[in-house]
C-alpha cells in the first residue's frame, strides 16, 4: 500500500512521476508555436492585479485599505498554466467555463484590465455592472472564444460546458455550420471541485457522448482548508480516472511552463481531432489565502506556506524564457509595460462611476423593446420575430388530450425551428414515461430528440450551455420532485441575465409533470411546489389547466427570451378535464394573461392547474355569483384581471394544490388585501393543501386535496361573511 503524499510540495513531485507514467511522446511542436511573450504579459498582469487588490506590493495603490475591493480571490500561483491554456483556446466557437480563480484565463481571452479591476471595485459597466463579485465574471466575445457566465457555486461550471460541447456537434452535424468544426468546450476547476455532482455529471456526458470537451483541473492541494485527500482518494483525480473509458488523461506540474504547454497541447489536439474528451490535471501552489476573509490560520503551517512559495511559477516562467526566448532587457521592458498598463487600468477603473441604484431591478427578465441591447444566448430577436404566432384560436373540431397537445406543439416547433432540441430521461426511444414525446425521435432523429443520462443537474446544465450556444433546448424533468438535484442549475439559469447585466441569458424550457394523479398520490410523483420557481428569479412559470392553454403557453415559451418552467399536471395529461379543442399550430398565449372561465357578481375564485376544474364545478353551484379566474401562468400573474374582478365582486378566495403556508395564494391574498382593501366585503380566504406531503392512499389523498364540496363550502362561508 502506498501512503498518499501529505504536503502540497510532495504532491507536486508525485504528480511529476505520474506525468512521466501517463505521458506518451510529448511533442513540443504544438507548444513551441506559442506566443510566450503574450503568455508572460498576461501572467504578469494577473499577478499585478492581485498585488493591487491585496496591496502586497508596497509601491502599489492602497486599494484594500480604502476597502474598495469587497471580496478578493487571488490567482497567485495559478496564473502561468492558465495563461498557457488560454493560448490554446483560440477557435472562434470555443467556450471556457470557469470559476472565481480563473481571471488569468480571461485576461488571455481578452478581458481588459479596466474591466478586470472595475468589476472588483464594483463600478458601473463591465461584466456585471456592480452586481456580482469581481472575479465571478464572463466574456461574451463576438467572433472569438467566449467565457460562459461563472457562478459562485463550486462544481456548477461543469455541466453547462458539456452543453456547449454537445452544441458544437449540433451546429456542425445538424445545422451544417462547418465553421463550428474543431471547436471545444474547456472547463476549469480546482481539485476540490472534482468531488461535486456537477463534475461527475459532466464527465458522464462527455465520455458517453464523446464530446469535444477538455477538463482542466488545477490542483493546489486545498479546497478552502480541506486537503485533496478528502476530495478523491489519494488526492490525484487523474490517477483515479486512469481506467475511465473514453477519457484521454494527462497529469503534470503546472509550475513548469514547458511541461504544462506540452500536456495541454496533447489534450487539445485529442479533443479537436474529434477523439472525445480529455482531462489534464496540473499541480500548482496556492500562494495566498483562499480569499480575502481567510487568513489560513489553523490549517496551514508556516513551513507549508514557505514550501509552496518555492514553487511560484513566475520565476520558473522567467527562467524558461530568459535568455532563450526573451532577453533580460525584453523581460525588464515587459515588466515595465505591465506596471504601466495596470496603473492605467486602475486609474480608468477608479474613474468609472458607481452603479446606478435606480437600475438594479433591470434585467431580471428580457427587455424586448426594439433597440434595447440583446444578450448572448437563445434565439435572436430577429429569429423570434420570424416565428411570430397568433392569439386567436383556430377553427377546429379536433379535441385533443393535454399530452397530445404538448406533443403536437413540440412537433410543430421542431419542424419550423431547426434550433429546437427535446431531451430528458426516457424521452427518446420510449417517448417519455408519460408518453408525451412519443414518436418524436423517430421523426426527427436522435440528435434532436434524445435520452439523457440520469442526472437532472446534467439535463438542466446541458440545456443552459446549449441556450448560450444559440439553441432552443426543451428539457423534460421526469417528475417535479426530481428537479431537486437540478436546483443549483435552475437557480443560476434564472439569475443569469440579471447578474451579467444582460450580457448573457439562457432561455430554456423545462417541462415538468407533477401534481396529484387521478385517484393516486405520493410524496415523489405528486409534488407541485410551484411557488419555489416563482420565488427563484428570472423564471416564467406556466401552469396550464387544459390542452389549448398548454399549446399557447408552450409555444410562447419556445419562442420567447426568458427561461420557463412548464408544468404538466399529471391528472390532466390523459383525462377529459385536460382535453380541449386544438387551438392551431400558431396559437400563443402571452405570459401573465389569465382567463375568466365564469363570470359572477359576488365572489372571485382564483386558481391554476388541475384545481381549476374543481373550482369551476364548485362555482357552478352558485348560479352566476362566483367569477372563476384561471391564472394560466403564475410568473408573471395577471394582477390586473384579479384586482378588477375583486373590485367588482368584493370577495376573493384562492384555491391551489401547493402547501397553504407560503404558497402562491399567500402572495395573491396580500396583493388583494392591499390593493382592493376598500372594495372587500369579506376577508380574503385561501383553500389549499395542508402542510403535509402528498399521501399515497386515496382516502388520505382525498383528505388533503381541496375537493369540489370543500371549495363550495368555503365559497358559501365567504358569501355569508
Ligand atoms: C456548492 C458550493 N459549496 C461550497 C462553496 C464554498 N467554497 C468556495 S471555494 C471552496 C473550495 C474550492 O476549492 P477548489 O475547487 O479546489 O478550488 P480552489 O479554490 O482551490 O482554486 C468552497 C468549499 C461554494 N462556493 N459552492
Amino acid at each position: 500500500m502506498t501512503t498518499p503524499p501529505s504536503t502540497p510540495a510532495a504532491r507536486g513531485s508525485k504528480a511529476r512521476e505520474t506525468a512521466k507514467a501517463t505521458k506518451s511522446a510529448v511533442s513540443p511542436s504544438e507548444a513551441s508555436r506559442l506566443d510566450w511573450r503574450r503568455i508572460a504579459y498576461n501572467a504578469l498582469v494577473s499577478r499585478a492585479l492581485d498585488d493591487v487588490e491585496e496591496a502586497t506590493n508596497k509601491n502599489k495603490a492602497t486599494v484594500p485599505r480604502e476597502h474598495l475591493v469587497l471580496y478578493q480571490f487571488s490567482a497567485r500561483g495559478h496564473e502561468v498554466a492558465q495563461c498557457i491554456l488560454g493560448s490554446f483556446v483560440d477557435h472562434r466557437h470555443d467556450a471556457a467555463s470557469a470559476y472565481y480563480r480563473s481571471r488569468p484565463l480571461l485576461l488571455a481571452l481578452g478581458l481588459s484590465i479596466d474591466d478586470a479591476l472595475g468589476s472588483p471595485l464594483g463600478r458601473a459597466g463591465g461584466f456585471s455592472d456592480g452586481r456580482d463579485i469581481g472575479v465571478v465574471c464572463n466574456l461574451p466575445n463576438s467572433d472569438a472564444p467566449i467565457v460562459l457566465p461563472m457562478s459562485g457555486d463550486v462544481g456548477s461550471q461543469f455541466t453547462p460546458c458539456a452543453g456547449w460541447a454537445q452544441s458544437i456537434r449540433y451546429h456542425t452535424d445538424v445545422l451544417g455550420e462547418s465553421d463550428w468544426k474543431g471547436a471545444m468546450g474547456v472547463v476549469l476547476g480546482g481539485e476540490a471541485s472534482v468531488a461535486t455532482n456537477g463534475f461527475w455529471s459532466a464527465l458522464t456526458m462527455a465520455t458517453t457522448l464523446s464530446l469535444p470537451m477538455l477538463f482542466y483541473v488545477e490542483d493546489n492541494g486545498l479546497g478552502i482548508s480541506v486537503r485533496g485527500e478528502m476530495q478523491t482518494p489519494g488526492a490525484d483525480i487523474a490517477q483515479n480516472l486512469a481506467s475511465f473509458k473514453n477519457l484521454f488523461i494527462r497529469n503534470g506540474d503546472g509550475t513548469n511552463p514547458g511541461e504544462s504547454a506540452a500536456l495541454i497541447a496533447e489534450c487539445v489536439a485529442h479533443v479537436r481531432g474529434g477523439n472525445g474528451p480529455a482531462l489534464v490535471r496540473l499541480t500548482v501552489p496556492r500562494l495566498n489565502s483562499h480569499s480575502g476573509p481567510d487568513n489560513q490560520r489553523g490549517y496551514r503551517t508556516e513551513a507549508e506556506i514557505a514550501a509552496d512559495a518555492e514553487r511560484d511559477p513566475l520565476p520558473k516562467l522567467r527562467a524558461h524564457l530568459v535568455p532563450g526566448i526573451l532577453s533580460e532587457r525584453q523581460w525588464t521592458e515587459l515588466e515595465a509595460e505591465v506596471a504601466r498598463d495596470v496603473q492605467a487600468g486602475l486609474d480608468a477603473a477608479r474613474a468609472r462611476p458607481n452603479p446606478d441604484p435606480a437600475g438594479v431591478g433591470r434585467w431580471v427578465y428580457a427587455d424586448d423593446t426594439p433597440g434595447s441591447p440583446e444578450a448572448l444566448g437563445g434565439l435572436s430577436r430577429a429569429e423570434r420575430a420570424e416565428l411570430d404566432g397568433s392569439e386567436t384560436l383556430a377553427e377546429s373540431t379536433d379535441v385533443v388530450r393535454f399530452a397530445e397537445a404538448v406533443r403536437r406543439t413540440l412537433r410543430h416547433e421542431l419542424e419550423v425551428n431547426p434550433k429546437v432540441l427535446v431531451f430528458g430521461e426516457d424521452v427518446g426511444r420510449k417517448g417519455g414515461v408519460h408518453l408525451v414525446t412519443e414518436g418524436l425521435q423517430k421523426q426527427f432523429g436522435d440528435a434532436r430528440v434524445f435520452d439523457t443520462s440520469l442526472s437532472e443537474e446534467g439535463i438542466i446544465g446541458r440545456a443552459v450551455g446549449m441556450a448560450i450556444a444559440g439553441l432552443m433546448p426543451v428539457a423534460e424533468i421526469q417528475f417535479r420532485k426530481y428537479a431537486d438535484p437540478a436546483a443549483e442549475q435552475l437557480n443560476n439559469c434564472g439569475t443569469m441575465r440579471w447578474r451579467t447585466a444582460n450580457r448573457f441569458a439562457a432561455p430554456i424550457v423545462v417541462r415538468m409533470p407533477g401534481g396529484y394523479g387521478k385517484d393516486v398520490g405520493d410524496p415523489w410523483h405528486s409534488l407541485s411546489d410551484e411557488v419555489r420557481f416563482v420565488h427563484a428569479y428570472g423564471w416564467q412559470v406556466a401552469m396550464p389547466s387544459n390542452a389549448a392553454d398548454a399549446v399557447g403557453l408552450l409555444r410562447s415559451a419556445m419562442r420567447g427570451a426568458n427561461p420557463t418552467i412548464f408544468f404538466e399536471h399529471r391528472s390532466l395529461l390523459m383525462t377529459s378535464d385536460g382535453s380541449s379543442r386544438y387551438p392551431g399550430d400558431d396559437y400563443v398565449v402571452p405570459f401573465g394573461s389569465g382567463a375568466t372561465l365564469r363570470t359572477g357578481s359576488d365572489l372571485t375564485l382564483v386558481s391554476w392547474g388541475a384545481l381549476v376544474h374543481r373550482c369551476v364545478e364548485a362555482a357552478d353551484r352558485f348560479e352566476g355569483r362566483v367569477e372563476v379566474i384561471d391564472l394560466r401562468s403564475i410568473a408573471p400573474w395577471d394582477r390586473e384581471r384579479v384586482l378588477e374582478s375583486v373590485t367588482k365582486t368584493g370577495r376573493c378566495i384562492i384555491a391551489h394544490e401547493d402547501n397553504i403556508t407560503a404558497g402562491f395564494g399567500a402572495e395573491i391574498a396580500a396583493v388583494v388585501a392591499k390593493e382592493a382593501f376598500w372594495y372587500l366585503d369579506a376577508p380574503v380566504d385561501r383553500i389549499a393543501v395542508a402542510d403535509v406531503p402528498m399521501p399515497y392512499h386515496p382516502v388520505l389523498l382525498d383528505a388533503v386535496l381541496p375537493s369540489v364540496d370543500r371549495i363550495a363550502e368555503r365559497i358559501q362561508a365567504t358569501l355569508q361573511a
